[in-house]
Protein backbone atom coordinates (compact mmCIF):
# COMPACT_ATOMS: atom_id res chain seq x y z
CA UNK A 1 0.00 0.00 0.00
CA UNK A 2 3.00 2.41 0.61
CA UNK A 3 3.53 3.71 4.00
CA UNK A 4 2.18 7.34 2.93
CA UNK A 5 -1.62 6.17 2.21
CA UNK A 6 -1.43 3.61 5.35
CA UNK A 7 -0.41 6.65 7.62
CA UNK A 8 -3.48 8.21 5.98
CA UNK A 9 -5.90 5.81 6.69
CA UNK A 10 -4.75 5.31 9.72
CA UNK A 11 -5.19 8.93 10.51
CA UNK A 12 -8.64 8.47 9.49
CA UNK A 13 -9.20 5.41 11.64
CA UNK A 14 -8.40 7.12 14.98
CA UNK A 15 -10.72 9.88 14.23
CA UNK A 16 -13.50 7.55 13.01
CA UNK A 17 -12.79 5.26 16.18
CA UNK A 18 -12.28 2.32 13.79
CA UNK A 19 -10.08 -0.08 15.49
CA UNK A 20 -10.38 -2.51 13.27
CA UNK A 21 -9.27 -0.66 10.11
CA UNK A 22 -6.59 0.92 12.49
CA UNK A 23 -4.93 -2.79 13.72
CA UNK A 24 -5.10 -4.32 10.13
CA UNK A 25 -3.41 -0.95 8.52
CA UNK A 26 -0.94 -0.83 11.29
CA UNK A 27 -0.09 -4.40 10.88
CA UNK A 28 0.54 -3.94 6.91
CA UNK A 29 2.77 -1.34 7.57
CA UNK A 30 4.67 -3.88 9.83
CA UNK A 31 4.73 -6.75 7.32
CA UNK A 32 4.99 -4.18 4.61
CA UNK A 33 8.39 -2.67 6.34
CA UNK A 34 12.13 -3.43 6.13
CA UNK A 35 12.49 -4.76 9.83
CA UNK A 36 15.70 -2.54 10.20
CA UNK A 37 13.99 0.50 8.68
CA UNK A 38 10.45 -0.12 11.01
CA UNK A 39 9.84 3.07 13.25
CA UNK A 40 7.43 2.71 15.68
CA UNK A 41 7.45 5.86 16.67
CA UNK A 42 7.09 7.63 13.37
CA UNK A 43 4.26 5.16 13.30
CA UNK A 44 2.71 6.75 16.67
CA UNK A 45 3.55 10.53 15.41
CA UNK A 46 2.64 10.42 11.87
CA UNK A 47 -0.26 7.73 11.64
CA UNK A 48 -2.13 8.24 14.63
CA UNK A 49 -1.48 11.49 16.58
CA UNK A 50 -2.81 13.35 14.02
CA UNK A 51 -6.09 11.76 14.05
CA UNK A 52 -6.73 12.33 18.03
CA UNK A 53 -5.22 16.03 17.75
CA UNK A 54 -8.32 16.34 15.14
CA UNK A 55 -10.99 15.08 17.08
CA UNK A 56 -9.78 17.18 20.19
CA UNK A 57 -10.29 20.24 18.00
CA UNK A 58 -13.67 19.39 16.58
CA UNK A 59 -14.33 18.73 20.18
CA UNK A 60 -13.36 22.58 21.11
CA UNK A 61 -15.39 23.58 18.09
CA UNK A 62 -18.91 21.88 19.54
CA UNK A 63 -18.77 19.82 16.08
CA UNK A 64 -18.14 16.15 18.06
CA UNK A 65 -19.24 15.15 21.50
CA UNK A 66 -17.86 13.19 24.36
CA UNK A 67 -19.13 9.49 22.86
CA UNK A 68 -16.68 10.28 19.87
CA UNK A 69 -13.47 11.91 21.41
CA UNK A 70 -13.98 8.83 23.48
CA UNK A 71 -13.70 5.92 20.83
CA UNK A 72 -11.23 7.51 18.99
CA UNK A 73 -9.07 7.61 22.47
CA UNK A 74 -10.20 3.61 22.42
CA UNK A 75 -9.18 3.26 19.01
CA UNK A 76 -5.64 4.92 19.98
CA UNK A 77 -4.89 2.52 22.86
CA UNK A 78 -5.69 -0.15 21.18
CA UNK A 79 -3.07 0.78 18.14
CA UNK A 80 -0.57 1.72 20.80
CA UNK A 81 -1.04 -2.25 22.14
CA UNK A 82 0.36 -3.63 19.02
CA UNK A 83 2.84 -1.12 18.53
CA UNK A 84 4.32 -0.65 22.56
CA UNK A 85 6.10 -3.99 22.22
CA UNK A 86 8.39 -3.08 19.20
CA UNK A 87 9.32 0.26 21.44
CA UNK A 88 10.57 -1.53 24.41
CA UNK A 89 12.24 -4.14 22.80
CA UNK A 90 14.74 -1.93 22.49
CA UNK A 91 15.33 -0.19 26.25
CA UNK A 92 15.86 -3.62 27.81
CA UNK A 93 19.50 -4.59 27.46
CA UNK A 94 20.74 -0.24 28.58
CA UNK A 95 21.98 0.79 31.36
CA UNK A 96 20.05 2.06 33.92
CA UNK A 97 19.17 6.24 33.49
CA UNK A 98 17.59 7.01 36.37
CA UNK A 99 14.13 6.13 38.19
CA UNK A 100 11.10 8.40 37.12
CA UNK A 101 7.78 8.80 39.02
CA UNK A 102 5.12 9.82 36.30
CA UNK A 103 1.47 10.50 36.38
CA UNK A 104 -1.04 13.28 35.21
CA UNK A 105 -2.38 14.98 38.09
CA UNK A 106 -4.92 15.31 40.33
CA UNK A 107 -8.85 15.20 38.55
CA UNK A 108 -7.13 14.79 35.44
CA UNK A 109 -7.95 11.39 33.63
CA UNK A 110 -6.04 12.05 30.61
CA UNK A 111 -2.97 9.63 29.92
CA UNK A 112 -2.16 8.68 26.38
CA UNK A 113 0.33 11.39 26.52
CA UNK A 114 2.05 10.26 29.67
CA UNK A 115 2.05 6.83 28.28
CA UNK A 116 3.80 7.54 25.35
CA UNK A 117 6.78 9.43 26.85
CA UNK A 118 6.82 6.37 30.02
CA UNK A 119 6.99 3.88 27.27
CA UNK A 120 10.21 5.99 25.06
CA UNK A 121 11.81 6.61 28.59
CA UNK A 122 11.74 2.70 29.22
CA UNK A 123 13.20 2.56 25.55
CA UNK A 124 16.14 4.83 26.94
CA UNK A 125 16.71 3.16 29.99
CA UNK A 126 14.81 4.73 32.64
CA UNK A 127 12.52 2.92 35.62
CA UNK A 128 9.54 4.41 35.68
CA UNK A 129 6.80 4.19 38.09
CA UNK A 130 3.22 5.02 36.71
CA UNK A 131 1.80 6.06 38.93
CA UNK A 132 -1.44 6.33 36.54
CA UNK A 133 -4.44 9.53 36.68
CA UNK A 134 -5.66 11.66 38.79
CA UNK A 135 -2.68 11.47 41.01
CA UNK A 136 -2.87 13.62 44.39
CA UNK A 137 0.07 15.69 45.34
CA UNK A 138 0.61 13.57 48.64
CA UNK A 139 1.07 10.87 46.35
CA UNK A 140 3.19 11.94 43.76
CA UNK A 141 5.45 13.02 47.09
CA UNK A 142 4.97 9.98 48.52
CA UNK A 143 5.69 7.62 45.81
CA UNK A 144 8.84 9.60 44.93
CA UNK A 145 10.29 9.01 48.48
CA UNK A 146 9.76 5.43 48.48
CA UNK A 147 11.31 5.08 45.32
CA UNK A 148 14.08 7.18 45.40
CA UNK A 149 13.05 8.32 42.41
CA UNK A 150 15.64 10.71 40.48
CA UNK A 151 12.60 12.71 39.09
CA UNK A 152 8.81 13.70 39.32
CA UNK A 153 7.24 13.92 36.03
CA UNK A 154 3.28 15.25 35.36
CA UNK A 155 1.05 15.76 32.78
CA UNK A 156 -2.08 17.87 32.39
CA UNK A 157 -3.88 18.03 29.76
CA UNK A 158 -6.02 20.62 30.54
CA UNK A 159 -5.79 24.21 31.91
CA UNK A 160 -8.59 23.67 34.55
CA UNK A 161 -5.76 21.27 35.80
CA UNK A 162 -2.70 22.03 35.05
CA UNK A 163 -2.35 24.52 38.46
CA UNK A 164 -1.58 20.86 40.18
CA UNK A 165 1.74 20.91 38.68
CA UNK A 166 2.15 23.85 40.77
CA UNK A 167 0.91 22.22 43.83
CA UNK A 168 3.07 19.58 43.58
CA UNK A 169 6.16 21.92 43.69
CA UNK A 170 4.73 23.76 46.40
CA UNK A 171 4.16 20.67 48.13
CA UNK A 172 7.83 19.37 47.62
CA UNK A 173 9.10 23.12 48.99
CA UNK A 174 6.90 22.59 52.10
CA UNK A 175 8.08 19.67 52.93
CA UNK A 176 11.86 20.83 52.52
CA UNK A 177 11.95 18.32 49.65
CA UNK A 178 12.25 20.55 46.34
CA UNK A 179 16.04 20.50 45.31
CA UNK A 180 15.95 16.47 46.04
CA UNK A 181 14.07 15.53 42.83
CA UNK A 182 14.16 17.12 39.20
CA UNK A 183 10.75 18.14 38.03
CA UNK A 184 9.13 17.77 35.23
CA UNK A 185 5.80 19.11 33.63
CA UNK A 186 4.05 18.61 30.29
CA UNK A 187 0.80 17.65 28.51
CA UNK A 188 -1.35 19.95 26.05
CA UNK A 189 -1.36 23.44 27.60
CA UNK A 190 2.26 23.15 29.01
CA UNK A 191 4.91 25.11 27.80
CA UNK A 192 8.55 26.09 28.97
CA UNK A 193 6.74 29.70 30.17
CA UNK A 194 4.93 27.90 32.50
CA UNK A 195 7.17 25.39 33.64
CA UNK A 196 9.44 28.27 34.67
CA UNK A 197 6.26 30.16 36.11
CA UNK A 198 5.81 27.67 38.80
CA UNK A 199 9.64 26.80 39.45
CA UNK A 200 9.45 22.86 37.64
CA UNK A 201 12.93 22.22 36.17
CA UNK A 202 12.05 21.21 32.84
CA UNK A 203 8.92 20.86 30.18
CA UNK A 204 8.89 19.88 26.40
CA UNK A 205 6.09 19.41 24.19
CA UNK A 206 7.54 16.17 22.50
CA UNK A 207 8.13 12.41 24.06
CA UNK A 208 11.88 12.67 22.36
CA UNK A 209 12.03 16.49 24.20
CA UNK A 210 10.86 14.36 27.42
CA UNK A 211 13.52 12.07 27.52
CA UNK A 212 16.42 14.09 26.10
CA UNK A 213 15.29 16.78 28.84
CA UNK A 214 15.53 13.58 31.63
CA UNK A 215 18.56 12.81 30.82
CA UNK A 216 20.18 15.81 30.25
CA UNK A 217 19.51 16.54 33.60
CA UNK A 218 20.27 14.03 35.47
CA UNK A 219 23.56 13.65 33.42
CA UNK A 220 24.16 17.33 35.08
CA UNK A 221 23.23 16.03 38.76
CA UNK A 222 25.82 13.28 38.61
CA UNK A 223 28.08 15.61 36.90
CA UNK A 224 27.70 17.56 40.31
CA UNK A 225 26.35 20.67 38.39
C1 LIG B 1 -8.24 11.77 24.12
C2 LIG B 1 -8.88 12.89 24.87
C3 LIG B 1 -9.74 12.55 25.92
C4 LIG B 1 -9.99 11.12 26.38
C5 LIG B 1 -8.85 10.70 27.32
C6 LIG B 1 -8.56 9.20 27.28
C7 LIG B 1 -7.33 8.83 28.07
N1 LIG B 1 -7.40 7.69 28.73
O1 LIG B 1 -6.30 9.51 28.07
C8 LIG B 1 -11.35 11.27 27.09
C9 LIG B 1 -12.43 11.07 26.06
C10 LIG B 1 -11.61 10.35 28.28
C11 LIG B 1 -11.31 12.75 27.49
C12 LIG B 1 -12.05 13.29 28.51
C13 LIG B 1 -12.14 14.66 28.75
N2 LIG B 1 -11.59 15.65 28.02
CO1 LIG B 1 -10.22 15.34 26.69
N3 LIG B 1 -9.15 15.27 25.16
C14 LIG B 1 -8.61 14.25 24.52
C15 LIG B 1 -7.82 14.77 23.30
C16 LIG B 1 -8.66 14.59 22.05
C17 LIG B 1 -6.47 14.14 23.03
C18 LIG B 1 -5.49 14.10 24.21
C19 LIG B 1 -4.35 13.18 23.83
O2 LIG B 1 -4.33 12.04 24.23
N4 LIG B 1 -3.43 13.68 22.98
C20 LIG B 1 -2.37 12.88 22.38
C21 LIG B 1 -1.14 12.87 23.26
C22 LIG B 1 -0.06 12.03 22.60
O3 LIG B 1 -0.69 14.20 23.38
P1 LIG B 1 -0.38 14.88 24.79
O4 LIG B 1 -1.21 14.31 25.85
O5 LIG B 1 -0.33 16.35 24.65
O6 LIG B 1 1.10 14.35 25.14
C23 LIG B 1 2.25 14.71 24.41
C24 LIG B 1 2.97 15.96 24.95
O7 LIG B 1 2.09 16.87 25.56
C25 LIG B 1 4.03 15.42 25.86
N5 LIG B 1 3.69 15.15 27.28
C26 LIG B 1 2.56 14.68 27.82
N6 LIG B 1 2.68 14.53 29.14
C27 LIG B 1 3.93 14.91 29.46
C28 LIG B 1 4.58 14.97 30.70
C29 LIG B 1 5.89 15.43 30.76
C30 LIG B 1 6.59 15.49 32.08
C31 LIG B 1 6.54 15.87 29.58
C32 LIG B 1 7.92 16.42 29.67
C33 LIG B 1 5.88 15.81 28.34
C34 LIG B 1 4.59 15.33 28.29
O8 LIG B 1 4.40 14.21 25.24
C35 LIG B 1 3.26 13.58 24.64
C36 LIG B 1 3.69 12.84 23.40
O9 LIG B 1 4.04 13.69 22.37
C37 LIG B 1 -7.61 16.28 23.72
C38 LIG B 1 -7.36 17.26 22.58
C39 LIG B 1 -5.94 17.80 22.58
N7 LIG B 1 -5.68 18.70 21.68
O10 LIG B 1 -5.13 17.47 23.38
C40 LIG B 1 -8.88 16.55 24.54
C41 LIG B 1 -8.89 17.65 25.60
C42 LIG B 1 -7.57 17.64 26.38
N8 LIG B 1 -9.98 17.22 26.48
C43 LIG B 1 -10.70 18.21 26.92
C44 LIG B 1 -11.81 18.08 27.79
C45 LIG B 1 -12.60 19.37 28.06
C46 LIG B 1 -12.19 16.85 28.34
C47 LIG B 1 -13.33 16.59 29.32
C48 LIG B 1 -13.52 17.63 30.44
C49 LIG B 1 -14.63 16.43 28.47
C50 LIG B 1 -15.90 16.28 29.27
N9 LIG B 1 -16.83 17.18 29.03
O11 LIG B 1 -16.05 15.39 30.06
C51 LIG B 1 -12.94 15.21 29.88
C52 LIG B 1 -12.01 15.41 31.07
C53 LIG B 1 -11.95 14.33 32.03
C54 LIG B 1 -10.92 14.63 33.11
N10 LIG B 1 -11.35 14.92 34.30
O12 LIG B 1 -9.72 14.58 32.87
C55 LIG B 1 -10.18 19.55 26.42
C56 LIG B 1 -9.45 20.36 27.51
C57 LIG B 1 -9.73 21.84 27.43
C58 LIG B 1 -9.05 22.59 28.54
N11 LIG B 1 -9.77 22.99 29.52
O13 LIG B 1 -7.87 22.82 28.52
C59 LIG B 1 -9.33 19.11 25.16
C60 LIG B 1 -8.14 20.06 24.84
C61 LIG B 1 -10.32 19.06 23.94
C62 LIG B 1 -10.80 20.43 23.52
N12 LIG B 1 -10.29 20.97 22.43
O14 LIG B 1 -11.67 20.99 24.15
N13 LIG B 1 -10.48 13.44 26.68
Amino acid sequence: MGKEKAYKKMVEAVEDGDTDKLLETIKEVIDEADPEDLDPLEIIQIGMMPGLRHVGELFGEGEVFLPEMLMAAETFQEGMKIIEPRLTEAGKELEKTGTVVFGSVLTDIHEIGKNIVITLMKTHGFEVIDLGANVSPTTFVEKAEAANADVIAMSALMTTTMTYQKDVIDYLKEKGLRDKYIVLVGGGPVNEEWAEQIGADGSSESAVGAVDIAEKLIANRKGGK
